[in-house]
């Protein structure tokens, strides 16, 4: 039987340095490449094509969990949720994120209003949200063989760690604050269910902020004239307004900045423009706005929704 990395999930190899899954030592566990991302944190640039990992979950059967954490959650990601062909469920992770008034039930409904997602299952690898919910939910489905697909990050493996741990299982996946740790399918029998853990997938600009902590959103009383700058992105308002941003990455102010590439992107009061990757930005007057990006998604904030 080929020997598979616990890492990443790669068949372990002895012959090709350069290829993936190369240890000098078939005894080990690890690949080189994890042993170093694990002991030194040295990151490589492999990934899986999203097609490969969709071709082969797709013409396989069982329930795919599909984690997002909650500040990832736009468009984009919901679109490669809406590939998977099994029966599938959308998971928001990393709820200890989540501030207190960030309650599920709103969540489930906004996802409903705004993404057309009839349901949701949280979950925390850091706080109570209970992880064994997942086995009530095969259960339910009377299925025993699971798929953990998702964004790169959003804590797959860390999950089934937990839910190994929790089993008395010593084995442990490799996950890593670094994007695609996962780089292939790793199969785990865990009480009598199959659970697979699979490679992330990326946005295509990567090199995206770690989102790990509470979100602590910003208000700022933006006057006409402001640019605000959120990495490579840029808003510059034409008029007073007052903005929240939520994210977890430093943002700067510039004022009268000239830049003629700006698109203008018309922004009802209370809705969010998203930015991919990072968060969002919750516009509360509405306005056109000049971004440097063209095609950035707008949406109806939780507010916006009917909450009995
Ligand atoms: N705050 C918080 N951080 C988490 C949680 N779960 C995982 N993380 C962190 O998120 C990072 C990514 O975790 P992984 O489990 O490697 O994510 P993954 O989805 O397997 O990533 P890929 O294999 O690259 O697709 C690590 O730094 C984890 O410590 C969680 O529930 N809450
Ligand atoms: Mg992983």
């Amino acid at each position: 039987m080929i020997k598979k990395c616990l890492g990443c999930g790669v068949s372990l190899q002895n012959t090709d340095e350069d290829a993936l899954g190369y240890t000098p030592n078939l005894d080990n566990v690890y690949c080189k490449r994890c042993f170093r991302l694990k002991n030194y944190g040295e990151e490589t640039l492999d990934y899986v094509k999203e097609e490969e990992i969709f071709k082969r979950v797709n013409k396989s059967w069982g329930v795919v969990f599909f984690l997002i954490d909650f500040l990832n959650i736009n468009q984009y990601t919901i679109s490669l949720y809406q590939k998977i062909r099994l029966p599938k469920i959308l998971v928001v992770s990393k709820c200890d994120i989540l501030r207190k008034e960030m309650k599920t039930d709103k969540i489930k409904k906004w996802l409903k209003e705004v993404y057309k997602v009839d349901d949701a299952l949280f979950i925390s690898n850091k706080s109570s949200f209970k992880s064994s919910n997942i086995f009530k939910y095969l259960d339910s489905k009377k299925e025993f063989r699971a798929y953990i697909l998702g964004v790169t990050n959003a804590g797959k493996s860390t999950f089934i760690n937990n839910l190994l741990k929790k089993e008395g299982i010593k084995k442990e996946i490799l996950a890593s604050k670094k994007p695609n740790t996962t780089l292939d399918f790793i199969k785990l029998k865990i009480q009598d269910y199959i659970i697979y853990d699979t490679p992330g997938l990326s946005y295509q600009n990567s090199n995206l902020p770690l989102i790990n902590k509470e979100i602590r959103p910003i208000t700022y009383q933006v006057k006409g004239g402001t640019t605000l700058n959120v990495l490579k992105y840029q808003f510059s308002f034409l008029t007073d307004n007052s903005i929240t941003f939520y994210g977890n990455v430093e943002i700067s102010r510039e004022y009268n900045k000239k830049d003629d590439e700006l698109k203008g992107l018309r922004v009802p009061a209370n809705y969010d423009i998203v930015i991919p990757g990072i968060g969002y930005i919750n516009v509360k007057k509405e306005s056109v706005i000049l971004v440097n990006e063209e095609k950035l998604e707008v949406r109806l904030d939780m507010s916006g929704v009917d909450y009995e």
